[in-house]
């Protein structure tokens, strides 16, 4: 695997720690990524984790926008992660290669995203539920490789975009948004290029910041007749 993705380990995440020893439930800083290896699932037993600014290059400016900030955990194909605050400095979250679990993950104050697939990894079935985030300047959820993704349990404040498909690009996402509620939403709750990205929802409630009609906005620039509600 670290020949596979020899290119992304080396720029984004440098070294990392095997998630092997269980989490005590507490509070902790983390000085390195945590790599979750395939298959298995990393249970945080409530625990609330720190980045540490400077191990993880984590940006504290407004915005908190840096492209070249650690993640907090790294998922490997068919790993899974539960019970756990990322909080304050975000950083870039939790990157997923695909298949995975996200489960009662709190984000109060969202870094450069909260969560994504880079375009590094193959993708494929990414599950978010149980799980609230917060104060994303931009993104809380950004998919740069096809996926199936499937958001559930999920309430949201002050984001720019609950869901962004990385501009300009053209392969299949599909999103199920099920018992979903976003408020103080700046630009959209899902915004794509792409004409393959499928959106199905269902017992979404969005708010947006500001006044107007932004109905054009809720799955911004996603053809109509992609979206579904069931
Ligand atoms: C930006 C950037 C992409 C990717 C993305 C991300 O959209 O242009 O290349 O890095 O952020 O995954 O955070
Ligand atoms: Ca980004
Ligand atoms: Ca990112």
């Amino acid at each position: 695997m670290a020949e596979m993705f020899d290119d992304y380990l080396n720029t984004e995440v440098g070294a990392v720690t095997c998630a092997t020893a269980a989490p005590a439930g507490t509070s902790r800083t983390i000085t390195q990524t945590i790599f979750v290896p395939p298959n298995v699932t990393y249970d945080g037993k409530g625990e609330t984790l720190k980045a540490d600014a400077t191990a993880m290059k984590c940006d504290l400016t407004a915005g908190e926008q840096g492209e070249s900030q650690r993640p907090y955990f790294l998922l490997a194909p068919g790993a899974s992660v539960k019970n756990v605050t990322v909080s304050y400095p975000g950083c870039d979250g939790i990157h997923m290669m695909g298949d995975n679990v996200l489960d009662n993950i709190a984000w109060p104050d969202a870094g450069e995203d909260a969560a994504s697939v880079r375009s590094y990894f193959p993708g494929g079935k990414i599950t978010i539920k149980n799980s609230n985030g917060h104060k994303a300047a931009d993104k809380m959820f950004q998919f740069n490789a096809p996926c199936d993704v499937r958001i559930e349990n999920f309430t949201g404040s002050e984001m720019g975009k609950l869901v962004r498909q990385n501009g300009d690009t053209m392969f299949e996402l599909h999103i199920d948004l099920n018992t979903v509620n976003v408020t103080g939403v700046i630009s959209a709750v899902v915004q794509s290029d792409s004409p393959l990205c499928y959106i199905r929802h269902h017992a979404l409630t969005y708010q947006f910041t500001g006044s107007g009609d932004k109905s054009d906005r809720v799955f911004r620039d996603v053809p109509p007749g992609n979206v579904t509600a069931y």
